[in-house]
């Protein structure tokens, strides 16, 4: 058994706060899974943020109160954070008692744990007296909150919170080292890993960290991440991760897509992860996430969903390090496709292969359609469209089009779309190589 005390979501991400409806599905699906904590975090909730110094109006305040309620019926531990870095000046006594008064306000609609986080603010010339203010800050909240000893659990985030934004270096940055020093030991510190979205969190990176800052940290894991990238989808599995990982954080947290419906197979993986199952492979623990997923798609529809379609559509959308592989068997089979030297016969194949796959993400939209469960289609359709839509094209333009034509395959987009087609390295070279200057 791993010995982590925190395992569950943060709902962390910029974009449209998710609906107290869909945090109740999320309380169920996380008891179900093993998972223990929530930390309520959207970035852009005004009071959680914006406008930190001022309490919740009333219907908010109730609304907080009753998700707090829902999570322990659910036996979730809710944590409430707040973020004051915008523009908290420590200096200003006004600051200090809006701080503290904001959080009593929040814990007297019955919440017990809570954060601080001080992520995606600027950085202060002086690093250490900005990781001092912060540790005064925190030190402030919870003699405030508690002042006869801390019962509840109290979360930071720091403002150098991966390995990427630590200045200079994880073992070199003098802020890190401050906070390591100054901050209680009761106080868990989250972190993403070496970089914001963390394709891979090694052992070793974490030993360092942990030995800065003296405590091993929390995971704030952004691997299914998607608001930076909202026209992409996470489906894969928890990957990049070993396990000894496991005991040498105080617990992992993910911050997942913003549709809430489709953190399903992420959120389970992680879980499975979690619980250390012997053998632990991503592959196993996808397969294993999308068949307690498949009942979801199930409707009288003529063609029901099986797990190799689903499978298909979450090697589609699948993780920020790249396609799942029944997704690169499809990109293959386009690049062949679109290759002068490829032959008919060989082409006809590809385009057979290719009609199967459209239809089995047809097959899974359909059966959504059909179905009752209108969140899911909601959070799915856009993507899976995209994904048909593209495969369609694929397959017009090798069937009607002719083969001599290579406008048939050109890429229709948005701006964002065509800047991803850029080849950066080539395109930057090749501008340096035409003006004559040097690159370096
Ligand atoms: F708190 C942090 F650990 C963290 O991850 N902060 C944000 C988070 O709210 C967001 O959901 C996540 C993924 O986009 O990344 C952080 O936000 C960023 C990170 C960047 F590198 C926002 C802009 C960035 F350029």
């Amino acid at each position: 058994m791993s010995t982590m005390s925190f395992l569950g979501v943060i709902e962390g991400f910029y974009g449209r706060p998710w609906t107290p409806a869909q945090r109740e599905r999320l309380f169920e699906r996380m008891a179900a899974w093993g998972m223990d904590t929530y930390l309520y975090a959207p970035k852009d909730d005004r009071w959680h943020r914006q406008q930190w110094r001022e309490p919740y109006p009333e219907a908010e305040a109730t609304a907080l109160h009753q998700l707090a309620a829902d999570a322990r019926q659910h036996g979730i531990r809710f944590v409430y954070a707040l973020a004051p870095g915008l523009d908290l000046n420590w200096a200003d006594a006004e600051d200090r008692r809006a701080l503290a008064e904001k959080f009593v306000s929040v814990q007297r609609l019955g919440v017990e744990h809570f954060s601080l986080l001080f992520d995606d603010i600027p950085y202060a010339t002086d690093r250490a007296a900005q990781a001092r203010e912060q540790i005064a800050a925190t030190h402030h909240v919870i003699d405030t909150l508690w002042p006869d000893g801390q019962t509840g659990q109290l979360l930071f985030c720091p403002t150098e919170y991966c390995g990427d934004r630590a200045q200079p270096s994880v073992a070199g940055s003098l802020y890190l080292r401050v906070l390591g020093e100054g901050l209680r030991l009761g106080v868990e510190i989250l972190w993403t890993g070496p970089q914001v979205v963390s394709t891979e969190i090694s052992v070793q990176s974490i030993l360092e960290v942990n030995r800065t800052l003296r405590r091993r940290v929390l995971i704030w894991d952004n691997l299914h991440a998607n608001d930076y990238t909202l026209h992409r989808l996470h489906l894969g599995p928890y990957v990049g991760r070993p396990p000894e990982l496991r005991d040498h954080v105080a617990g992992l947290l993910s911050n997942p897509n913003n549709p809430l419906e489709v953190n399903t197979p992420g959120l389970f993986s992680l879980a499975d992860y979690a619980r250390g199952a012997s053998g632990w492979t991503p592959q196993a623990s996808l397969d294993r996430a999308l068949e307690v997923w498949l009942p979801e798609f199930t409707t009288s529809a003529a063609q029901p969903v099986t797990l190799e379609d689903l499978r298909l559509v979450a090697h589609t959308l699948y993780l920020p390090g790249g396609l799942g592989p029944q997704a690169f068997r499809l990109l293959d089979m386009a690049r062949r496709l679109v290759d002068p030297l490829s032959d008919a016969q060989t082409r006809e194949a590809l385009v057979n292969d290719l009609r199967a796959a459209r239809h089995r993400v047809a097959t899974v939209l359909h059966a959504l359609e059909a179905g009752p469960n209108r969140e899911l289609l909601f959070d799915l359709h856009p993507y899976l469209v995209d994904v048909m839509e593209e495969l369609q094209r694929l397959i017009v333009g090798a069937t009607q089009r002719g083969d001599d034509d290579p406008q048939a395959f050109g890429y229709r987009g948005s701006l964002a779309d065509h800047l991803m087609t850029l080849g950066w390295k080539e395109e930057w070279e090749s501008g340096h190589r035409r003006r004559g200057t040097s690159p370096f």
